[in-house]
């Protein structure tokens, strides 16, 4: 490895060397070092945020050493490497996750195990403790990282962790957001955002690397130098505008390994070239002003979950990222001397999404333009590295760019994108030179909008060799559907199924504590290898008649019930809406996500105010509460997810929400048996705590909408059952825990386009289940105030097709909803057990699972050890 330091002095240096804290009084030294001289405080003014800071800080320092070991290995060794590509990583906190993922080991005693020393988390808690600090409220300073929108940026997040775990030289690149994802504040039952500055604090886990700027260009013009005549050869970008990228990394450790990976995000500054042309002229305002619009490429996250926006700012950052990226990968190979050849065998670059999609541009640009390689030569390397994720079939969210706007920023790109096309559709014609509709429905550029717009998916399949869908139904239907024609002309080979997961350290361990120390008694497992290894988890399926463990198993979800119930009661300014007399005897119901149609949260709140009128009914027949009670037992409906700002309908649907929750939880009569709470400002952090507390929840968009999904897994993990359609993961959570320990209900996907079809021509009759919702609706009651406040809703369904089949589905989804009931009310113990066998059984969607599947038939990696 290459050093400026002169032999003699190395060992000096290796003297010196910084060691990891590995005892409770070494951590406080560190600890007590970062508050009097990184953050200029004392014993005198710590309060807790400071506390938070120092805490980690020294924790960093220790992932930081092993991060360091970590990068130096595959420098030495020089492995094939991944870069996911990801425009979201949704992290939420890190000091937690930290604390049990880090590995702390004996620097005299390399051979004494971790486990010898007990939790990493055991010993911060002590030793803080002694400091005068407790660690719930230290953890509690954090502020989320929340630079993504729901399931694909913590898809991403997910991903990093097993990738570190799994020991995959890896490294995540994406953009350092000054504004995350948006807090939600729910004022008169209307979402209302406010930015979400979280650096606002400083963030102790990032470090910024102002050694590491990377200079990218906007706008311009093309040249072609002499000899240079068509647009194939090595033309010359002139660029109108530079920017700097420059980088911020975060270390991400593995759980049970000295592994530490690199998530590297970027940040927009301007250059430190002037304009002095301005600056003469006396412009020194404008020409500031210049300088400073660079910042704003990575001012903000765009709040949109399956939904392409198409402006120019986001196509701006989806530049800048993946040149950066782009651009940093390339100076990591060429240290290597390697020949361009070698490149795909050393980089594997991981799309997830169309996001990235430039990202096989500029690849392109760089081999022809810049390292003068042939057209065809450079295609083969291109096309050999990149793997390209689809994450949905919905229409609205699949990116296209109109070319005016495009060729405008990236002229040479919509060059090379042209071209690219130019080859791809002539080798369609030569397989199927009759087929003339295929060549226009197949081309990356579409022609028959008012606009010419280039296809960013077929851009992707078309750079890329392996193309995956996330769910085994969503993989199916890609082939089938969107990209069908693809399907023709390559074969199915290249596209494959790699079916979501997620970390079980943050979602059952960090979430959960509770049940992973019930989970590792159970098992005989005090080192929780099991976090490692899930197949161990069905060991769990031989206690299901061990009353003690029964009991203790209704304990763990009790006292989660709690701790989300004291959440609750602490955001209604101490209010406590829940009853917390019966909490054991509540099913506690949730729906958390992003607020969309498709997922059909208005399914979920059309089935409450049925529920509420038919409670109303039976009282007013005369039927006492117990007989009201014994129909429709004691039920928590919980919501919680973010709309998208501009996105009217979403927004709607949350305030009818609201709406309803005031109606019912003010409702006397009903005598506290049905409640309705919506939890503001959904995020990583918060599901943390609602996920562990669910009884039931709810995964019911209309069939082939959802394209996995991953909170089902996540309240699987955590021992919730699950109501759900025939979609997206769904469908495997039920092969791998049972059909008896899901609740599935609905139409199937196949059936889908039938039913919208029939809806256009012949406006169908609604259940009278759902005549009667829409007419309470209608009737102005739960708005007294704009009493045809949710008409839209209404007529969505009535009059403009009903596009998500709720109509459809409604009396399928109450009938289930009774079973529910039935179940948790009175076979209580059976319900335990399929809890249980849940969580026996979800193995299969640990995201460690899904990296090695990357690993084996997309990026062909090994672990380093
Ligand atoms: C989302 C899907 C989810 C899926 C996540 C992660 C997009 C475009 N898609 O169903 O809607 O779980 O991706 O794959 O955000």
């Amino acid at each position: 490895i290459d050093t400026v330091i002169p032999l003699k002095s190395r060992a000096l240096w290796n003297k010196h060397q910084v060691r990891k804290f590995d005892k409770p009084e070494d951590f406080q030294d560190r600890f007590i070092d970062h508050v009097e001289t990184t953050l200029a405080r004392s014993l005198y003014n710590c309060d807790d945020m400071a506390a938070y800071e120092a805490a980690s800080m020294s924790v960093r320092d220790n992932l930081v050493i092993d991060w360091n070991k970590t990068q130096q290995k595959f420098t030495t060794r020089d492995p094939k490497r991944v870069y996911y590509l990801s425009l979201e990583f949704l992290m939420g906190r890190a000091l937690d996750n930290a604390l049990i993922n880090m590995k702390i080991d004996d620097p005299e005693d390399p051979s004494a195990s971790q486990d010898s020393k007990g939790e990493p988390r055991e010993m911060i808690k002590g030793a803080l403790d002694d400091l005068g600090f407790k660690l719930e409220d230290v953890l509690d300073q954090e502020p989320d990282a929340g630079l993504g929108n729901g399931g694909l940026g913590r898809l991403a997040a997910c991903f990093v962790d097993s990738m570190a775990t799994e020991g995959i030289p890896a490294w995540g690149y994406g953009l350092r957001y000054e504004y995350g994802i948006f807090a939600q504040k729910i004022i008169d039952g209307y979402q209302v955002e406010t930015p979400d500055y979280w650096l606002n604090s400083g963030n102790p886990w990032e470090i910024e690397r102002n050694e590491v700027q990377i200079p990218v260009t906007f706008y311009g013009y093309v040249d072609r130098p002499e000899g240079g005549k068509t647009t194939l050869s090595a033309s010359q970008w002139i660029g109108g505008e530079r920017v700097l990228a420059v980088a911020y990394d975060f270390p991400v450790p593995g759980f049970k390994t000295s592994n530490v990976n690199n998530l590297r995000l970027w940040q927009a500054r301007p250059t430190t070239e002037f304009d002095f042309a301005k600056f003469n002229n006396g412009d020194y305002k404008n020409s500031v002003a210049q300088q400073q619009s660079a910042e704003s490429i990575t001012a903000v996250l765009y709040p949109n979950d399956n939904f392409a926006q198409g402006k120019e700012l986001r196509l701006k950052q989806q530049y800048f990222w993946c040149a950066a990226s782009l651009h940093d990968i390339l100076r990591r190979f060429k240290k290597s001397k390697r020949s361009w050849t070698e490149f795909p065998e050393q980089v594997a670059i991981q799309l997830n999404d169309t996001h990235p999609t430039l990202a096989i541009v500029e690849l392109q640009r760089v081999l022809v333009d810049l390292e003068k390689l042939d057209w065809h030569e450079a295609w083969d390397i291109v096309t050999k590295t990149f793997a390209y994720t689809n994450h949905t079939v919905m229409q609205e969210a699949l990116e296209k760019w109109p070319v005016g706007l495009f060729g405008h920023l990236l002229p040479r790109h919509l060059e090379i994108i042209y071209d690219i096309n130019w080859f791809f559709l002539q080798d369609v014609a030569k397989k199927f030179p009759k087929d003339v509709d295929l060549l226009s429905r197949i081309s990356i550029i579409e022609e028959n909008s008012p606009e010419r717009q280039i296809r960013m998916a077929f851009l992707a399949i078309v750079g890329s060799h392996k193309v995956n869908g996330v769910a085994e139904l969503h993989s199916e239907l890609i082939k089938t559907t969107i990209f069908k024609d693809f399907v023709k002309f390559y074969g199915a080979s290249k596209f494959v199924n790699v079916t979501n997961g997620i970390t079980p350290r943050r979602w059952l361990k960090q979430a959960n504590p509770a049940l992973a120390k019930l989970i590792s008694e159970t098992l005989n497992d005090p080192t929780e290898e099991y976090l490692l290894d899930m197949t161990k988890l069905t060991q769990l399926a031989k206690h299901l008649e061990d009353k003690k463990f029964l009991k203790e198993w209704n304990q763990v979800k009790l006292n989660n019930k709690i701790r989300l119930v004291d959440l609750i009661k602490k955001e209604n300014d101490g209010e406590d809406i829940i009853n917390r007399k019966y909490l054991d005897d509540t099913l506690f119901d949730m729906q958390v996500k992003r607020i969309h149609e498709y997922k059909r949260q208005q399914l979920n709140v059309f089935g409450i105010i049925y529920r509420y009128l038919a409670m109303k009914n039976m009282l007013e027949n005369g039927a006492s509460i117990e007989e009201v009670a014994k129909k429709y037992p004691r039920k928590v409906s919980i919501f919680g997810g973010k709309s998208a700002p501009g996105y009217y309908m979403a927004k709607l649907i949350i305030k009818l929400v609201s709406s309803v929750a005031e109606i019912v939880n003010n409702d006397e009569s009903i005598d506290d048996l049905l409640k309705v709470i919506f939890i503001a400002d959904y995020n990583v952090s918060k599901a943390e705590i609602i996920i562990p507390a669910s009884d039931l929840s709810e995964h019911i968009s209309t069939a082939g909408t959802e394209a996995s999904g991953t909170s089902n897994m996540k309240f699987v993990m955590n021992g919730g059952l699950i109501i759900g359609t025939v979609d997206g993961a769904n469908v495997e959570i039920t092969r791998e825990i049972g059909e008896d320990n899901v609740f599935l209900f609905g139409n199937l996907s196949e059936n889908v386009e039938d039913l919208r079809y029939n809806h256009q021509y012949h406006p169908q009759e609604l259940p009278s289940s759902l005549e009667s919702v829409l007419t309470y609706i209608e009737s102005g009651q739960l708005s007294p105030e704009n009493p045809n406040e949710f008409k839209p809703l209404v007529d969505s369904i009535k009059y403009h097709g009903d596009y998500y089949l709720v109509s459809d589905d409604f009396e399928s989804y109450l009938a289930t909803q009774e079973l529910v009931d039935q179940e948790f009310h009175s076979q209580r113990s059976e319900w335990l057990k399929k809890s249980i066998l849940s969580v026996a059984n979800v193995g299969f969607f640990s995201s460690d699972r899904c990296i090695e599947e990357y690993s084996d038939t997309i990026w062909n990696v090994e672990p380093v050890t």
